[in-house]
């Protein structure tokens, strides 16, 4: 029978790292390594599910690391759920909030593990645990993050010319403002007319700043700018929104759980938010935020962390899902890998990537890429 036994058995984390093919600098840290934590989750009936904990060099872009994330899911997360059948999953979250506090990127790892556990189970997309599939490809941007105008040029007329990206997301902050402007004012000479330019600051500026460059932003056709501010501030972000001349705002690192997400549209804070597993602590999470966001006419951004093939296509399954998803996402970090963790990497074409048509969140581990790329 289908259903056989479900129960969690056994919950495996690793910790690997991925060079990626360019240095990514943004304005907390700089990498030239991606690391994650792949979770393998094993039920009684012989079905493995897999999820995947992305970092941004270190505990730097939020607080977790891989090698407390790796320590917290197998003292702590992990045993929460052994026995539990695998298809409660909005009760193994409440196991796992109550095994720990926030840890929401090895939370999601586990929780995305179990969505593709249950999925090849039944032998269905987790898309359809979540609400069903709205679109079977999602428009997807590539970020610009070198720091270096030449090669950024160089870099987009790549990904144009290959029909794989037409929006660019730039990132900022590393250097002085007007360094940045001066590196913006190039990009967008160089691409105008031919691609769609957003930002983001990773919280570099301070109020006064931004109330000076933002205009000026707008003036060069930035088309989105996110997280400007400190992610503590939203307050200034619903100052600066306020302002005539401010381009529209993506709440970034300022919106973790759905009470984030209520207290800045409360705020009318944000034009849009980044939606990721590794703020939300899993797709039931990911729904949540971006439900609230829907309830306050927030626009839905599909973010990422830089995630492999993995992390990637579980975020694909949620974001499937939604009936708008003004801005598409994100999720070109299996092209910025030098080699990607799965058998059959997600599919770029025609300014999108493509859903994988296959049970569970549609993507299966390569166990000797696994092995290569372990951390030892
Ligand atoms: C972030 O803050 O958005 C996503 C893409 C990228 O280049 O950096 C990340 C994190
Ligand atoms: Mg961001």
């Amino acid at each position: 029978d289908l259903w056989r036994d479900l129960a969690v058995e056994s919950v495996r984390s690793t910790i690997v790292d991925v060079p990626t093919v360019r240095r990514h600098k943004l304005s907390q840290t700089s990498v030239t390594a991606q690391s994650y934590v792949i979770v393998e989750l094993r039920l009684a009936n012989g079905a493995v599910g897999i999820g995947e904990a992305a970092t941004l060099g270190g505990p730097r872009w939020s607080e977790e690391s891989v090698e407390a994330m790796k320590a917290n899911i197998d003292a702590y997360l992990a045993p929460a759920l052994i026995g539990l059948p695998a298809d409660r999953l909005e009760a193994a979250g409440a196991r796992l909030d109550a095994a720990a506090r926030r840890n929401n990127a090895a939370k999601a790892a586990i929780e995305t593990a179990l969505f593709d556990a249950v999925g090849r189970t039944l032998g269905v997309p987790a898309a359809l645990l979540l609400g069903g599939k709205v679109r079977e490809s999602v428009p997807v941007l590539w970020t610009l993050a070198s720091g270096d105008p030449g090669q950024e040029i160089e870099e987009a007329e790549r990904k144009l010319a290959a029909r794989l990206h037409r929006t660019f997301k730039v990132k900022i902050g590393a250097q002085a403002p007007e360094a940045d402007l001066t590196r913006l004012g190039r990009l967008a000479g160089a691409l105008d007319g031919r691609a769609r330019l957003i930002v983001d600051a990773n919280q570099a500026w301070d109020e006064t700043t931004a109330v000076r460059c933002l205009p000026r932003l707008a003036e060069m056709g930035i088309a989105l700018v996110e997280q400007p501010v400190p992610a503590w501030n939203i307050g200034a972000m619903a100052r600066l929104r306020a302002r005539p001349g401010t381009p529209p705002l993506l709440a970034d690192e300022c919106v973790f759980d759905a009470h984030d997400m209520l207290a800045v549209a409360q705020a009318a804070a944000a034009d849009a938010v980044s939606l990721k597993l590794v703020k939300h602590g899993g797709l039931l999470g990911l729904r949540k935020v971006a439900a609230v966001a829907e309830a306050a006419g927030i626009g839905l951004y599909g973010g990422c962390l830089l995630e492999s093939s993995i992390g990637a296509a579980a975020h694909l399954q949620a974001f499937a899902t939604f009936r708008e998803l003004a801005w598409g996402c994100e999720h070109f970090g299996p092209q910025i890998l030098v080699d990607d963790l799965v058998e059959e990497p997600l599919r770029f074409a025609d300014f999108q990537v493509h859903l994988p048509n296959r049970p569970g969140i549609g993507v299966t581990l390569d166990q000797d890429k696994l092995r290569r790329y372990a951390r030892q």
